[in-house]
């Protein structure tokens, strides 16, 4: 298959909660978004864990509940990169800031969740991760270390490292192409890893969003709108050979 100036080298995608949000997912920081109603201290620390575990459990409690809803589907966005991973396998990597598993819904499978698992829980004293479908609660119990009370969301919070930072770091260097879909560039690592990529070498650089983010100076191409029409949209374009140029 022919990609035109993408005939060789790797593609790495970033995507954030903008992917998600027509399948019914809330954004964080857009109007009325996860971050309105709730502050990030009281939730997303490793802090609020310690000082108030009931709380923090609810809040994941509530969105891992609201994902397993009947409505909340991949939609149009998430099935373009699947079908982007199908025609060129091992070349596309997803790094995905979203902590919902739409991308695998979608038959995404080289994807790395770099802010974890909602469908995931861990044991903070060892370390043991397992699937967690239902509630997780303060009387949870470690089947491998036989712990009580020491299950957590399998999240990353402020504050603390992103999963397979290495993997990610060597992706970037050793892309021909960088693609920024939904997120709005305010967290980092991953709000650096387009500058990342742009000293790293000479891949091009794609942001794809609603709006722009705050760092789309960095991106050598831009281009705005709803996730499940401009992603499917670049996909067909990169597929036909036709990506890669000044948007028209
Ligand atoms: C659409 C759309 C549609 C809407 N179609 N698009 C100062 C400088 C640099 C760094 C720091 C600093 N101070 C602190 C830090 C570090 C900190 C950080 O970045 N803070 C910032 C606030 C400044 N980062 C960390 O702590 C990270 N760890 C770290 O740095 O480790 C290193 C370290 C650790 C310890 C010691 C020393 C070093 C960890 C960050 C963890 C983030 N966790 C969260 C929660 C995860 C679990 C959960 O889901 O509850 O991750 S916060 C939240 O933000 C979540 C997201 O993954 C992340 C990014 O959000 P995203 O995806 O961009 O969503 P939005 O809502 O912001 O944007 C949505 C976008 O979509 C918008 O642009 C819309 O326009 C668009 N959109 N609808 C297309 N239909």
């Amino acid at each position: 298959m022919s990609l035109g100036v993408f005939d060789t080298g790797n593609i790495v995608i970033l995507t954030g909660a903008g992917i998600s949000a027509e399948s019914g997912i809330e954004t964080f920081r857009d109007k009325g978004g996860v971050w309105e109603r709730n502050r990030i201290e009281d939730v997303a620390t490793p802090e609020a864990f310690d000082k108030d575990p009931p709380r923090v459990h609810e809040f994941y409690n509530a969105r891992r509940r609201a994902l397993g809803a009947a409505n909340i589907q991949p939609n149009a966005a998430h099935k373009a990169l699947a079908l982007l991973e199908e025609r060129l396998a091992s070349r596309v990597l997803i790094v995905t800031q979203n902590i919902d598993d739409l991308h695998e819904r979608a038959g995404s499978r080289n994807l790395i969740h770099m802010h974890g698992e909602l469908l995931k829980a861990r044991c903070a004293e060892c370390g043991e991760v397992r699937q967690q479908i239902d509630d997780l609660g303060t009387e949870a119990l470690c089947l491998h270390c036989d712990r009580k009370g020491a299950m957590r969301p399998h999240v990353v919070w402020f504050g603390e490292m992103p999963f397979e930072q290495e993997r990610i770091a060597e992706a970037l260097d050793n892309c021909a192409l960088f693609i920024s879909i939904g997120t709005s560039g305010s967290v980092y690592p991953a709000a650096g890893f387009v500058h990342e990529v742009r000293m790293s070498g000479q891949a091009h650089t794609v942001e794809l969003s609603l709006e722009p983010s705050s760092g789309e100076s960095l991106f050598a191409e831009r281009h705005y709108g709803p996730a499940s029409r401009i992603v499917p949209h670049y996909v067909d374009r990169l597929l036909a050979g036709e990506a890669g140029f000044a948007p028209s």
